[in-house]
């Protein structure tokens, strides 16, 4: 019973059971819940069978029985996991860590194949089941990697919202699989991991909590450059004992004099600012991959003559000049840098991993890093990403037009949907030249989320009406705009560089007052016991502090997951191909929902509309019919 499964938990075995112990280890509760487990999946599987997934349209949908399993690579049963990062962050503490990194002269690597990349390249849709499925073999075959960026961005939001798993159990099981590498994860300051300023305690704990789940070093960025939006999260990161990794955000080109609101003294400056703030390691974030190939040797060799920090290197590449980028960047002294497996790499996503390997080949930076092992997981995650092609932007090779729009790679694979969800999608062209636009009426800003989607909505709603920038300062008194673009000019999200233009900034606030402290010191600080209170009240049944968290900075949208998982229960236990595109007559899958219990399900028959607009689904499970009832909604 429930006593005998406390006892034998291993948390509880290794004596971690203050009071707040059962509130955090919620699946002590799930006895009960058990029961009725594969009713609730046979009822998803029926559901998606016959509706197909929400934000798939059916011309986009793919076949199950089309989709092959991948072939994950097989480590040899009781092989030690090999000495990693994380081994040397535990010996050495976050400041030896950085050291390490900056004396060292071969370059660091670090894969973000398990976050940017796919958030670039397919909308942040890689499901925690495919991630953890190749955890084990990351280990051992990345095992020389600097990081996994693993965590963050727009993970929280997607995984709640549309892929309907909890970002806390990926984190919790990735970390048990890859327990030897530093496990990296982007913070969006005080933005947290969402759009809109929190209140200052929730940046703090989320921090906290995210340190103690298993985050080792944060990279912390604000979305204007503004280093007091920054600060907050930096010393949270400090307190928790992970590394802190401040970033700064590229924008604009150092090498054209025309672009001078953003010089090289620029980035300078602010180097030495977070340098002063307590960064451990200092990133260039550039997020739509607009560093060109000597502006990124020019700013590396100035950035290593003028901070003591190791400079770690993000940028994407969606114009295709992302490996000759990280290569001057590497002859220029660059630390670490930012790639992705062979599969998962290019156009919007990072430059290829195993393509700069080859590069480095017998040089003095080679990293010497297993080569066909990393092959093996390019050639996994090859085949994972079939799966998700729906989510695929039509960007079929590199273009230098991003040097124009500057759309974050991240913000492309959404945007470009976006445009077209409005209808818009013949008007493609258009949508990005007035991103443009819009970037120069603001004042040229630092455009990455959420700065970035500010400017992409305020272009959107400029097509949408047929606007031009002259109409805005003509006619605008009458316009209504979106509250994103309402929220930025009154400084919800902080100060951009420069300052606000001030006549757009009258216009759109129709004379209300512009706040100028930073938001955070005006938000109410969160009681979290009182939440906590609510939020059971609300849901009808105990959550963890972590639940929590991800109400306060998802509200509504963590309610509507837990209702969800209520229906249907945990399905990132179902593999992808069925999850997205449930199964067609006489398909069979097979589901382990935990160890050494596993559904076969087979669907043999799918029956009439009835009046009430329900249908009768007949599957097989483990050899038994079972049938379940669903509203069809098409
Ligand atoms: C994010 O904040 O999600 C980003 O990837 C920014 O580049
Ligand atoms: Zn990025």
């Amino acid at each position: 019973g429930f006593l005998e499964k406390v006892m034998t938990y291993p948390v509880f075995l290794e004596g971690n059971c203050d009071t707040s112990f059962l509130d955090n280890h919620p699946k002590l509760f799930e006895l009960r819940i058990k029961k009725d487990r594969a009713n609730k999946i046979l009822n998803f599987i029926g559901h998606t069978s016959v509706n197909g997934y929400p934000g798939i349209s059916a011309s986009k949908a793919l076949k199950f029985s089309s989709l092959r399993e991948p072939v994950v690579p097989v480590i040899p049963y009781g092989q030690q996991h090999p000495r990693g990062t994380r081994d040397l962050l535990r010996e050495k503490g976050p400041q030896g860590l950085a050291e390490w990194a900056r004396t060292n002269k071969q370059l660091l690597v670090t894969d973000t194949t398990m976050r940017d990349a796919h958030q670039s390249l397919v909308a942040t849709r890689f499901r925690t089941f495919d991630l953890d499925r190749i955890a084990e073999a990351t280990a051992h075959l990345g095992g020389s990697l600097f990081s996994l960026e693993m965590w963050g961005g727009a993970t929280f939001d997607v995984s709640l919202r549309f892929l309907r798993e909890d970002p806390w159990e990926r984190l919790d099981r990735l970390r048990a699989k890859i327990p030897n590498i530093l496990f990296q994860m982007l913070l969006r300051g005080s933005n947290a991991v969402g759009y809109t300023n929190y209140p200052d305690n929730v940046v703090q704990e989320f921090v906290s909590k995210a340190a103690e789940s298993g985050i080792d070093l944060f990279r912390v960025f604000d979305s204007l450059n503004w280093t007091k939006g920054m600060q907050v999260a930096m010393e949270a990161v400090r307190k928790s004992g992970a590394v802190c990794e401040a970033a700064i955000c590229y924008t604009g080109d150092i090498l054209d004099p025309k672009r001078d609101k953003y010089p090289l003294e620029y980035y300078v400056n602010m180097a030495k600012e977070l340098e002063k703030m307590g960064a451990h390691i200092l990133a260039i974030k550039d997020m739509a991959g607009l560093i060109k190939p000597f502006a990124a040797e020019k700013l590396i060799k100035t950035l290593k003559n003028e901070i003591g920090l190791p400079i770690h290197l993000h940028t994407h590449d969606t114009s295709s000049n992302g490996g000759s980028t990280l290569l001057m960047a590497t002859k220029a002294g660059c630390d670490i840098v930012d790639v992705s497996l062979s599969s998962i790499s290019g156009l919007t996503a990072q430059p290829n991993m195993n393509a700069l390997l080859a590069t480095l080949e017998g040089s003095i930076w080679d990293p010497q890093m297993d080569k066909a092992g990393l092959q093996q997981l390019a050639n996994y995650w090859e085949t994972c990403r079939s799966y998700y092609a729906p989510f695929e932007s039509e960007l079929r090779s590199g273009t230098a037009q991003v040097y124009e729009h500057e759309i974050p790679g991240g913000q492309y694979s959404n945007y470009k949907p976006q445009v077209e969800g409005l209808g818009l999608g013949d008007r493609w062209e258009e949508c990005k030249g007035m991103y443009r636009k819009v970037n120069d009426m603001f004042g040229d800003l630092v455009k990455v989320t959420p700065s970035s989607k500010i400017v992409g909505d305020m272009a959107v709603f400029m097509v949408q009406n047929h606007l031009q920038p002259e109409d805005i300062y003509s006619r605008g008194e009458e316009l209504i705009f979106p509250q994103g673009v309402v929220d930025f000019f009154k400084g919800m999200i902080g100060q951009p560089y420069g300052g606000f233009p001030e006549k757009l900034q009258k216009i759109i606030l129709k004379g209300e007052p512009p706040l100028t402290h930073r938001p955070g010191e005006l938000l109410e600080p969160v009681d979290f016991s009182l939440k906590k209170e609510s939020l059971e009240l609300k849901l009808g049944h105990q959550v963890s502090e972590r639940d929590v968290l991800s109400a306060v900075l998802y509200p509504g949208v963590f309610e509507e997951f837990d209702r969800f998982r209520q229906e249907y229960s945990d399905v990132s236990v179902l593999p992808t191909p069925v999850f997205f595109y449930g199964l067609d007559i006489g398909n069979e899958v097979t589901i382990d929902i935990e160890a050494g219990k596993t559904l076969i399900v087979k669907l043999n028959a799918i029956g009439r509309v009835r009046e009430d607009g329900t249908r009768n689904v007949y599957f097989e499970l483990n050899g038994e019919p079972r049938s379940t009832t669903i509203k069809d909604l098409g």
